[in-house]
């Protein structure tokens, strides 16, 4: 049924007469976006050709309670392109409608767009701002008229966990660029956006009882290259908290350990067995750095660390690394883990680790979420543990990958990711072992390594991170490479208008 619709709206887009229907009035006109046009992919889209609805001069936003910041929102994203007033008002004609109503799935809306009115309903905030992204792309790039498609979306996530991820540590993203970040991201429905604050290159939020973290580990010259340097303050990260949350994208904020803690044992030599400092690192090399599992030391900083973490981040999230700990001999990762892993749960949050983590029985113990990064289609320890998985993989989602060995930066270590490698996996049946309802979700982790500045982050994460936000969005009857190829390319002006610099990828049609 589904299809058969989709196929209609398809058939009336490809009309070349598409202006006036038999009622013809301005706002009975088709536009030439239909209403399943939405990346990432609606569960549900029912058109009504002939109802569309045009926004003009005496259209109105109408919400109250909870709603009303969503409302604001919306107003001031539609009142700079449009140029109209549109007032956020309790009731009124010709109304774009926000509703808080019971019975609607955690993050779902309905999307009612007739000739009259347009009425966008969830049961809470974070409905009504996905219903807002939805309704956003609804509209044409650029005027003079503003229609919206008539018809009804129903629309919720498949999983409640989508995230992307970027890499402070290697190179320091200021929060400007991590503010842009969030906006973009946020548009695709992406609910989590991971930090990987510290490194063995770098340590890159501050902490009051342990201060030569930033104040060595975030000095002019750290990260790889030597190319960058900088912390966030505490003030920062909060404001950055606030500012994702806004957007209903809350921050997982990371700690790595045991390994990939060269920064830290730089600022304080004693964070290491044999109480000598190491040399500051800007190379790419990873897995020659380990805390010790033995020192008191050790867990003093950890708790210090997490405790002023847990304190400023309102997310239930605390992730603490725990990858590539290479030069941890197997039973200290044990006894680190064991000690860890239920400190940050005595701090109130739930710990998150990559996949390395899996080999501690504390992790499920814990209530863990385990993040697999591996290339593999089975993890035996991730599936005995039988904690929670978030999904990376990657030669998948792993942005910092090439796109094709002529790409400018990027790595290839995990090969060369084009834009339907990364969409075209299912996360369901991604680890065999694993049963699918222990899937919480996916992420793009965004390494910077090879890094420097805003234009090359949005270069490696457009479009491959809307893949991703489609793979953790959209019911899984949706997923068709040739329908997202067709949608993507029509997103492009949005991009080139908002000043992206996104990869032009040959694989898909670009408007
Ligand atoms: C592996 S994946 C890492 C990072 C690197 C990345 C580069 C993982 C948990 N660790 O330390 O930055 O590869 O792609």
């Amino acid at each position: 049924m589904r299809r058969l619709a989709r196929l209609a709206v398809a058939l009336v887009v490809a009309l070349p007469l598409v202006t006036a229907t038999a009622s013809a009035g301005p706002s009975h006109r088709r536009t030439a976006i239909a209403l399943s046009d939405v990346l990432p992919a609606v569960a549900d889209a029912t058109p009504a050709p002939g109802e569309n609805f045009r926004i003009g001069a005496d259209t109105v936003i109408t919400a109250s309670g909870a709603a009303l910041t969503v409302a604001g929102r919306l107003a001031e994203v539609l009142r700079p392109v449009t140029g109209f007033d549109l007032p956020v008002t309790g009731t009124g004609e010709q109304a774009i409608a926000l509703v808080l109503e019971p019975g609607h799935p955690d993050e779902g809306y309905r999307l009612d767009i007739g000739a009259e009115r347009v009425e966008l309903a969830a049961t809470g905030p974070a409905g009504l701002f996905a219903g807002v992204q939805t309704l956003r792309q609804l509209l044409p790039v650029e005027g003079p008229r503003w229609v919206l498609p008539g018809g009804q979306i129903n629309d919720f996530p498949r999983y409640a966990y989508r995230g992307a991820m970027l890499d402070l540590a290697r190179h320091f993203h200021e929060p400007a660029e991590v503010r842009a970040y969030i906006d973009q991201i946020s548009h695709f429905k992406i609910n989590y956006l991971h930090l990987h604050l510290s490194d063995d290159q770098g340590w890159r939020i501050q902490i009051d009882s342990w201060p030569r973290l930033t104040e060595v580990g975030g000095a002019p010259g750290t990260g790889v290259s030597g190319a960058g340097g900088g912390f966030l303050t505490k003030d920062e990260y909060r404001e950055l908290v606030r500012y994702a949350a806004d957007r209903f994208v809350t921050i997982v904020p990371e700690i790595d350990m045991p390994g990939h803690v060269n920064a830290a044992q730089v600022a304080y030599p004693e964070l290491t067995c044999d109480g000598i400092a190491p040399r500051p690192r800007t190379d790419m090399r990873v897995g020659y750095s380990s805390l010790c599992a033995d020192s008191d030391v050790t867990y003093r900083f950890a708790e210090d660390v997490i405790r002023e973490l847990a304190e400023m981040t309102p997310g239930p999230y605390l992730h603490i690394g725990g990858d590539e700990a290479m030069s941890t001999p197997h039973g200290a990762y044990l006894t680190f883990q064991r000690r860890m892993l239920p400190l940050v749960r005595r701090h109130g949050k739930i710990p998150f680790g990559w996949h390395e983590i899996a080999q501690s029985p504390a992790a499920a113990a814990n209530g863990a979420v385990i993040q697999f990064w591996g290339r593999e289609r089975n993890s035996p320890a991730v599936a005995a543990s039988g904690a929670k998985v978030v999904l990376s993989p990657a030669n998948r989602t792993y942005l910092d990958m090439e796109y094709d060995p002529l790409t400018p930066g990027g790595l290839d270590w995990a090969g060369a990711i084009e834009v339907r490698d990364s969409y075209d996996w299912d996360p369901a049946g991604l680890l065999t072992d694993v049963p699918a309802e222990r899937v919480l979700g996916v992420e793009a982790p965004l390494w910077s390594e090879t890094l420097r500045d805003l234009a090359d982050l949005e270069f490696l994460a457009f479009p491959r991170v809307v893949a991703i936000a489609e793979l953790g969005w959209s019911p899984r009857e949706t997923h068709d490479w040739e329908s997202f190829r067709e949608r993507l390319g029509a997103y492009g002006p949005r991009w080139s208008r908002a000043g992206v610099r996104f990869y032009r990828s040959p694989q898909i049609r670009w408007s």
